[in-house]
């Protein structure tokens, strides 16, 4: 085979592999494509002296360059690996998974990496190491194919052989290749090589249909990849966010909030199991470089802010749980971060609410509103246009790049994620996306509490048990939890600290006495209004869940 077929081949193959691994990294995980965590990579290894020359000559651009740089070094290997694979298939595919090892190792190296970021790496360098097996195959016929091809049309291909042009007669005579006995290899005219232990001669047509194949297995999984996103991108934006520093840091939480027992919710959610609740089939990708927030309506000043405007204001940290009205009682739709963001208020002050404005409507980049009262952003709490979760860029799920965040009410009224528009206006001239539906115009968070340990239905074995939970009341504060078993005495739990009234707050019961047998329990808190949950069960709609949590346990 001709040295530039070769090359073509092993082209081809890179793409289809690259391709391949878009399309399963818009499935799984942009942030997984390997060629963005090779980048990402090279930049975290690269050292300093030379990371500031790139930005130096670069400039905004240090990033462009990478990725051109890492794409021109993988075509390189992509034509070395095609080269070799003529010579031998297993050359080329020992390099492809040689080569997409290095991809495992940066993909998985990454923070935050899980073990499902090494599907698109793998998924794609198999079907390049398929499309390269696949397309040598075709270009490279037996030899003998080829030789018996000179006396009548070869294989079971049934396209003419050489010789034959369009249009020609195919002969008429031995439509079957010649018996083995008659064929004669060593007459082969084409030139002939070694492919595994065959003696096989190049056949350009089909090289043709191999990489035309090729090409748009690679374009059409390419092109579904970024179709299925945007995503990619946005997720290296989302990476190259630095966040700002809040003017008032917020001091650590102190020990005291996490009572760390296995099976208790900690108390500082996890990004990756934090709670996700939208309208989204498809998750809005916003690109933070076009993002803008616009603030009208009855305003005295019109406000249209940028990302980067966003990132100069003063910037403010707060621990708040966010819940969802949809929370069934004991239910997981509840989840506590430190968000770090802006002060919504600060932002409506410069826009000047006009007097009469009762109602915030918050629209979402795919259209979701929320109508969040006036007066409850402009009371001092933390209502936020949060950037970052946890120490990081808000994750993409969660709201990326701006969404809202309001201590004490329900996200359907206040926690629009992909904000995109603000207009103040009336309750009584406008409605959210969940009014018409059936849920109540406002939505305060109910005081609730939840029992995590031991589960329900769980078998314990007798004597000591610890039951623990979380209770919460954002911005009022929990101020008691009790736990009863078999409907006895109310118990106090022990309260774990809480750094404000606007995240829930661990308690633990740390030495029942657990019996053999069937047990029920029932957990109830009292916030810093002095109320406390009564056993009145009210389902989800239309303004959340009231009741006690409880649970049954098997002793013995
Ligand atoms: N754009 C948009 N924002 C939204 C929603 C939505 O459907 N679309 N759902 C809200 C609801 S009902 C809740 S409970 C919270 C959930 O936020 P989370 O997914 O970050 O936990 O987001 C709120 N923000
Ligand atoms: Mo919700």
């Amino acid at each position: 085979m001709p040295q530039w077929a070769a090359a073509l081949i092993g082209l081809v193959s890179g793409a289809v592999a690259v391709g391949v691994s878009l399309l399963v990294a818009g499935l799984v995980n942009p942030s997984a494509f390997p060629i963005v965590a090779v980048g990402d990579s090279a930049v975290d290894l690269t050292p300093a002296v030379l990371k500031e020359w790139a930005i130096r000559t670069f400039g905004e651009n240090d990033k462009v360059v990478l990725l051109g740089g890492i794409i021109v070094v993988m075509a390189l290997i992509a034509v070395a690996l095609g080269i070799a694979a003529a010579r031998d298939v297993r050359y080329g595919l020992a390099g492809l998974a040689a080569f997409g090892l290095v991809g495992v190792v940066a993909v998985l190296t990454r923070p935050e990496a899980g073990l499902v970021d090494v599907l698109p790496t793998v998924v794609g360098v198999g079907a390049g190491m398929f499309a390269l097996h696949r397309i040598i195959r075709r270009s490279l016929v037996p030899a003998e194919e080829l030789a018996g091809a000179s006396t009548g049309p070869y294989g079971d291909r049934g396209h003419p052989a050489h010789g034959t042009g369009p249009g020609e007669i195919a002969p008429v005579s031995s439509p079957e290749p010649l018996p083995e006995s008659e064929r004669r290899p060593e007459v082969a005219t084409p030139p002939v090589m070694r492919a595994g232990n065959d003696l096989r001669a190049f056949d350009r047509r089909g090289l043709l249909t191999g990489v035309l194949g090729g090409v748009a297995a690679a374009g059409v999984a390419g092109i579904a990849g970024r179709m299925l996103s945007g995503r990619a991108e946005v997720s290296v934006a989302r990476s190259g966010i630095t966040l700002p520093h809040p003017a008032k840091p917020l001091a650590p939480l102190p020990a005291g909030v996490d009572l760390k027992l296995k099976g208790l919710s900690p108390f500082v959610t996890p990004n990756s199991d934090f709670y996700r609740v939208d309208t989204a089939l498809v998750v809005p990708q916003v690109d933070p470089g076009s993002w803008t927030l616009k603030i009208h309506g009855m305003v005295d000043r019109p406000v249209e802010l940028t990302f980067a405007d966003l990132m100069k204001r003063t910037v403010v940290e707060a621990d708040v749980t966010l819940c969802c009205v949809s929370n069934e009682v004991g239910g997981p739709y509840i989840g506590n971060a430190r968000w770090l963001g802006v002060s919504l208020a600060d932002v409506l002050r410069d826009a000047g609410v006009q007097k009469g404005a009762d109602m915030l409507l918050s629209t979402s980049a795919d259209g979701w509103t929320a109508g969040t009262p006036v007066d409850v952003v402009l009371d001092g709490r933390d209502a936020l246009l949060a950037f970052g979760m946890n120490g990081e860029a808000l994750p993409v799920d969660h709201g990326f790049p701006v969404r809202q965040v309001v201590p004490g009410l329900y996200g359907y009224v206040s926690a629009t994620k992909w904000v995109t528009d603000i207009r103040v206006t009336r309750f009584d001239e406008d409605e959210a996306y969940w009014t018409p539906r059936g849920w109540s115009a406002k939505g305060p968070i109910k005081t609730e509490s939840r029992i995590d340990l031991p589960r329900d239905g769980a078998s314990v074995p007798v004597g000591r048990t610890v039951i623990a939970g979380v209770a919460w009341a954002q911005h009022k504060g929990v101020d008691a939890v009790e736990v009863r078993v078999d409907r006895g005495q109310w118990r106090q739990a022990r309260l774990a600290e809480a750094p404000t009234a606007d995240t829930w707050r661990q308690w633990v019961i740390d030495d029942w006495d657990a019996t053999a047998g069937d047990h029920t329990i029932e957990v109830r808190a009292t916030d810093a209004t002095g109320y406390t949950q009564t056993a009145d069960r009210a389902p989800v709609a239309p303004d959340g869940a009231t009741g006690w949590h409880t649970i049954q346990v098997r002793v013995g």
